[in-house]
């Protein structure tokens, strides 16, 4: 974010109160970090504020959300986090707040721009970075939970500092907030190597329906309802498994589909690319989303959707 934008943004909290923050639902580490750290951070600095989201906080981030409480206020401004399009707030914040945000402070390019002022940098690795400098020109200090707070959005949304994306400001925070407390380690073990026993099995047999094509350039795995049902995970376990056909040595366009809940008749496809522009490949479905992160959706048998997305795979290797 430009220095100007940035001092605005501060000027503006400066004289804040009664604040709601919202993050959306379905809430990741990068949105739970913002809501909470900004939360933690307003509240050291005397203004009331609480976070509120559709879904509740998930229990992996029990770490900063487990001593959270609501104060009792009566809301005055009205803050999103990492939050792209009003839509993104889930039922019923949706409802609640979409036409009323005061402030939105975000990383992605594809932002609504649906606050009365919005703060948003599309080249920033994580909207808690963007908190995270914030907290520092408003002079603030960053404890301990506020650190665990803002580390786990940058982890979480730079992939554990392994993506393209990662810049050195990334690093750089990372660094203060070791220095200011923050458990590194632990949250590490947690996001990234941690995984419940359910979701393990159900990654094996994800696996087991790997598929490969074009000299094993690319590889799809699917997880169907029955896998889901076998092992009851979370579906929100499941974001994470995208990333698995590119583990594959020499793989260079992975390819997830996901069979949806409530149409089995529908896959959700998610697509990792180490060098084509998975977006566009996903664009061709009426999907889109990141250069080396993308998504669609695709009607049919499992065996229709594969190879649907496998032919136009072929084209981008
Ligand atoms: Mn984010």
């Amino acid at each position: 974010m430009t220095a100007d934008a940035l001092k605005r943004l501060a000027e503006r909290l400066e004289k804040a109160d009664n604040v709601t923050i919202l993050t959306h639902a379905r809430p990741d580490g990068d949105t739970t970090g913002s809501g909470l750290g900004l939360c933690y951070f307003l509240r050291s600095r005397g203004i009331k504020a609480n976070v509120k989201n559709s879904d509740g906080f998930p229990a992996m981030f029990g770490y900063i959300a487990g001593e959270y409480k609501d104060l009792d206020f009566g809301e005055k401004t009205v803050i999103s986090v990492d939050v792209a399009d009003p839509k993104l707030l889930g039922s019923p914040l949706e409802e609640e707040y979409a036409e009323r945000v005061d402030i939105c402070i975000d990383h992605h390019k594809s932002n609504k721009l649906f606050a009365k002022e919005n703060f948003v940098d599309g080249d920033c690795c994580a909207t808690c970075l963007i908190i995270f400098e914030l907290i520092k020109l408003m002079g603030g200090k960053i404890t301990p939970l506020i650190a665990d707070c803002l580390y786990t959005g940058i982890a979480t949304d730079t992939g554990c500092f392994m993506y393209e994306g990662t810049s050195p400001a990334a690093h750089r925070a990372a660094a203060e907030l070791k220095e200011a407390g923050c458990h590194a380690a632990a949250i590490n073990r947690d996001m990234f190597q941690t995984k419940s026993r359910g979701r393990l099995l159900a990654e094996q047999r994800a696996i087991g329906t790997m598929r490969f094509s074009e000299d094993g350039k690319i590889a799809m795995i699917a997880i169907t309802n029955a896998i889901i049902d076998e092992f009851s995970i979370d579906r929100a376990e499941l974001d994470a498994f995208a990333a698995i056909p590119l583990n594959v040595e020499g793989v260079k366009i992975g390819i997830t589909l996901k069979q949806q809940a409530d149409d089995p008749g529908l896959f959700k496809a998610s697509v990792r690319t180490v060098s084509a522009d998975a977006s566009k490949l996903a664009a061709r479905f009426g999907g889109g989303g990141h250069v080396r992160a993308a998504g669609c959706t695709v009607k049919g048998t499992l065996e229709e959707a594969a190879e649907q997305l496998m032919s136009a795979a072929k084209d981008f290797v």
